[in-house]
């Protein structure tokens, strides 16, 4: 018998217009939530994770990922407070640990947490949609940040597309866009500054790709003993976008880079946050493919779909629909739970969230984070679920 993937949904806590009593009647069972008054860094005391741990237990309801416990920036620019950084983290992770909660996702994006340009694109069928449009994001760092060297980064095409697109949006959409890009950490209002933005890009100056990876693996290689003693499943996120933005190096966008995260501290505690999303708007990354190969460091899915366009732009589409084949990757994620069970794992229902969701009907009326509507997420994980019990029925893996 093969376990149901555990259907989760994504809080952002009690100021979130979706309630978790409207979440209850999604289906889902599994909440993912994080302390977003805490800034990355501070320590999350088991009484602050206790307090939020009963509210989502007293409405019926378990906290079954953490997403996110961010990474502090002196630990992916090597700075010298990095380890006192790491021991913070340590001891989070142990509170965590204490209030029963084992699986943390985090990212190691520098400055930016997911990047778009478009928080209210429309669709034919007038639902609204989350867009990354790649001339918008070129205007901006060529000729609103104007950062030095950005000239390099585009060709003579991408530099005049992003030209005509400035020249054609009005001084509100030029400011709308701006507070888009410079929008902080999900679950905070906080929008940077230029200014603000140009001075975290200079702490980036001698951090290049090979350097960041080289602090992720040394930040992996200091947490994961104590995260394997406390049977801790960490869960790194991708890239969103899997490419560098604005002159910031990203080095979790592609298969090769996740191979390096598991194995640059090998351990069952060293896993993977599998967002189709995220990896899907990149073209050369094989999605189901990844699940057969990297399948079993997987401990939490994101789950939805991107419609790439030629000029490198996405928008998020309809969960089955877009240009990623959800069906062969949700059939590898079954077979990759048969492995598990066959392989005596107990880790059978691996937590899924329907990731991000159109705002449809009802959502238009609530000022709810971007992506994170409850009718658009309540139809992904409806036909999600569809499509797992297809699956499993039509393979005879039965439920
Ligand atoms: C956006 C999310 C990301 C994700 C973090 C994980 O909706 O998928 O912001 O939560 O990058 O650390």
């Amino acid at each position: 018998m093969i376990s149901n993937l555990e259907q989760t949904f994504r809080w952002f806590g009690p100021n979130d217009p979706v309630t978790l009593a409207g979440i209850r009647q999604t289906g889902a069972t599994g909440i993912v939530n994080a302390l977003h008054q805490i800034p990355a860094g501070d320590v999350w005391s088991l009484d602050e994770i206790n307090q939020r741990n009963k509210i989502i237990n007293d409405a019926g309801l378990n906290w079954s990922v953490v997403e996110s416990v961010n990474i502090h920036e002196s630990i992916k620019t090597a700075a010298s407070q990095r380890d006192e950084y790491i021991e913070k983290y340590i001891v989070t992770l142990k509170n965590l640990s204490a209030a029963g909660i084992k699986t943390v996702c985090y990212n190691f994006m520098p400055v930016l947490d997911w990047t778009r340009t478009n928080l209210d694109f429309r669709l034919p069928n007038n639902a609204s949609a989350l867009r990354y449009h790649a001339p918008a994001v070129a205007a901006f760092d060529l000729y609103i940040l104007e950062r030095e060297g950005a000239y390099n980064d585009f060709t003579a095409e991408q530099q005049q597309a992003a030209k005509a697109y400035l020249d054609s949006i009005s001084p509100e959409t030029k400011q709308l866009l701006i507070n888009t890009i410079m929008a902080g950490l999900p679950g905070t209002d906080d929008v940077f500054t230029i200014k603000e933005f140009k001075g975290h890009l200079d702490k980036y100056a001698n951090t290049d790709a090979a350097a960041l990876k080289a602090n992720l693996a040394y930040f992996l290689k200091a947490i994961m003993p104590d995260a394997e003693e406390l049977g801790i499943k960490m869960c790194i996120h991708p890239d969103d976008p899997p490419f560098p933005i604005l002159g910031l190096p990203r080095v979790v966008s592609t298969e090769k880079d996740l191979q390096d995260v598991v194995n640059a501290a090998p351990s069952p505690s060293n896993g993977l946050t599998f967002c189709t999303g995220s990896l899907g708007a990149r073209g050369d990354n094989d999605l189901p493919g990844i699940v057969s190969r990297l399948g079993e460091h997987i401990h939490f899915l994101h789950l939805r779909n991107v419609q790439r366009e030629p000029d490198g732009s996405f928008y998020e589409a309809d969960h089955l629909n877009g240009s990623n084949d959800m069906y062969a990757v949700m059939k590898n994620v079954i077979l990759e739970q048969k492995r598990r069970l066959d392989s005596g794992r107990d880790d059978i229902a691996i937590p899924m969230r329907p990731d991000h969701g159109h705002k449809l009907l009802d959502d238009f009326n609530y000022n709810t984070y971007p992506g994170y509507s409850i009718v658009g997420r309540l139809k992904g994980l409806a036909e999600l679920r569809g499509l797992e019990l297809g699956i499993k029925r039509s393979l005879n893996l039965d439920l």
